[in-house]
């Protein structure tokens, strides 16, 4: 059974990895990722130019019933030094994602700048949705401000680099923002971060669960798997085929990891339910997307990979 996947030219022996920000922030979290024989890369925490101690706690909920989770983190990282000292120096036969989320454009350049003239040779992550900094909006809400630190961007940066985007709500957004990505020579897009300031309520106490923001957070897990799902669908609709796209939001199953790749996902990260079961989850997922594709007679992900069936 084919369970690989590929990336420019960067080949995964597994399609599973960490969403960034889960399980990622420190050498030993990504060591433990990166050691999972069923994990197929590992994407570092999103890293700013200095250290972050990020948003007051709590600031990461796990709601009931399964639902998913709220996050206010506020992009707590060590520092992009610490990060380029640690790809630099691993050990590994996975392929890596640097993340990059800088709170200005000037920021986002010069990390990637630094990158650029690294010797760094994975792929990069510009985080362009975290929806949890008080007073900074998600940039790639803004199609103009998206289109121009891509074009600066691009002006010198020459490795495999892909966007972290938010969700979109709006078949009109959906094309406005492909129009903007179609005029770049992205590697990949990975779709969906969280979804933006959520609110969840304690019934007990009738207070929200979450400091930051007076409650508001970005939502993970199950709850946001028809977001997650339509987004990959609508950008790989609309994408050059060059560009390939990470699946990301609302796997608990192997079956929403088979749901992801027929709306056309190349890879698919994990984020809430790693939270939950931490590594183990990367093999359970793993078996039983092999289980749901031997049901079906296939015997590779290729021939599921943005076969989604419409109603005639
Ligand atoms: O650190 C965070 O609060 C955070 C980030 Br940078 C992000 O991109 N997505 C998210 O849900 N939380």
């Amino acid at each position: 059974m084919d369970l690989t996947g590929q990336i420019a030219n960067f080949h995964f022996n597994h399609i599973l990895l960490n969403a960034a920000g889960v399980k990622c922030q420190t050498t030993a979290e990504l060591d433990q990722v990166l050691a999972s024989p069923y994990s197929g890369s590992v994407v570092t925490k999103s890293a700013t130019p200095m250290v972050r101690p990020g948003n007051p706690s709590p600031r990461y909920y796990q709601l009931p019933e399964e639902l998913g989770s709220i996050n206010s983190m506020g992009l707590p990282n060590e520092g992009f030094a610490y990060y380029l000292d640690y790809v630099l120096n691993k050990q590994t036969d996975k392929p890596v994602f640097f993340s990059v989320a800088g709170l200005t454009k000037d920021d986002n350049l010069a990390m990637l700048m630094e990158l650029e003239q690294s010797d760094f040779n994975g792929l990069v992550e510009l985080n362009l949705s975290c929806p949890n900094v008080p007073g900074k909006p998600q940039t790639a809400y803004d199609f103009e401000a998206t289109r121009a630190i891509l074009t600066e961007v691009f002006a010198f940066f020459t490795k495999p680099l892909g966007v972290k985007l938010p969700p979109y709500f709006d078949m009109v957004h959906f094309d406005m923002i492909a129009a903007v990505l179609n005029d770049f020579p992205l590697a990949f897009v990975n779709t969906i971060n969280s979804i933006g300031n959520g609110l969840a309520i304690d019934p007990h106490t009738d207070t929200v669960v979450i400091k930051p923001k007076g409650g508001f957070g970005g939502l993970g897990g199950s709850l946001v798997k028809a977001t997650a799902l339509a987004n990959v669908r609508a950008l790989r609709e609309r994408l050059n085929e060059s560009i390939k796209i990470i699946g990301t939001g609302g796997v608990t199953s192997g079956r929403d990891v088979y749901d992801l790749v027929l709306c056309g996902a190349d890879l698919v990260e994990v984020g809430t339910q790693l939270m939950v079961e931490d590594t183990p989850v990367f093999e359970r997922l793993e078996g039983e997307l092999a289980n749901e594709l031997d049901k079906k007679n296939y015997q590779s992900l290729a021939e599921i990979r943005g076969k989604l069936q419409t109603i005639a």
